[in-house]
């Protein structure tokens, strides 16, 4: 058809199929999966003007990542965010999803639990991510932002 391919063109041919196999790979074996929900306001950050969302991914790898993405909050502020327990509904999500079930800081860290915490910008807008090694199980369901004096302010449900 359009004459004998260059080595560099048979070379940048195999470097596009195989990026695209790679990007196809966990889609087409079915094993990431992908939960995601629109942040509401709890009563405490009621009137803000709150809304956003929230995605988690179980990576086909054993990895799972968080990010948020949240508006309608003070500017230049650093809040809390986790991965809780619980439905937005169900008792205001509960505590924090762990990993492994336990109290103190051994249990309670960055590590154990998953933070997608951030700082605002000058517009209160607040992107956050987390990176934790490990599947995370069923019942981590939600997302709840912090004020940050602790009171939850905002949630997402991970459907
Ligand atoms: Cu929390």
């Amino acid at each position: 058809m359009g004459g004998p391919l260059t080595r560099r063109q048979v070379l940048a041919g195999t470097g596009v199929l195989v990026l695209a196999a790679a990007l196809a790979g966990p889609a087409a074996g079915g094993s990431a999966e992908v939960t995601r929900g629109d942040f509401h306001a709890f009563a405490a950050g009621a009137g803000m003007g709150i809304s956003g969302h929230a995605q988690m991914v179980r990576t086909a790898d054993g990895r799972t990542f968080v990010s948020v993405h949240v508006t309608g909050l003070a500017p230049n502020t650093t809040y809390g965010a986790h991965v809780h327990k619980a439905a937005c509904g169900a008792g205001d999500a509960d505590g924090h999803y762990q990993y492994a079930t336990g109290a103190g800081p051994d249990y309670v860290n960055a590590v154990n639990e998953i933070w997608p915490g951030f700082t605002t910008n000058a517009d209160g807008i607040g992107n956050g991510k987390a990176w934790n090694e490990g599947t995370a199980g069923a019942a981590a369901v939600a997302v709840v932002v912090h004020a940050p004096g602790g009171a939850k302010i905002a949630c997402a449900d991970l459907e």
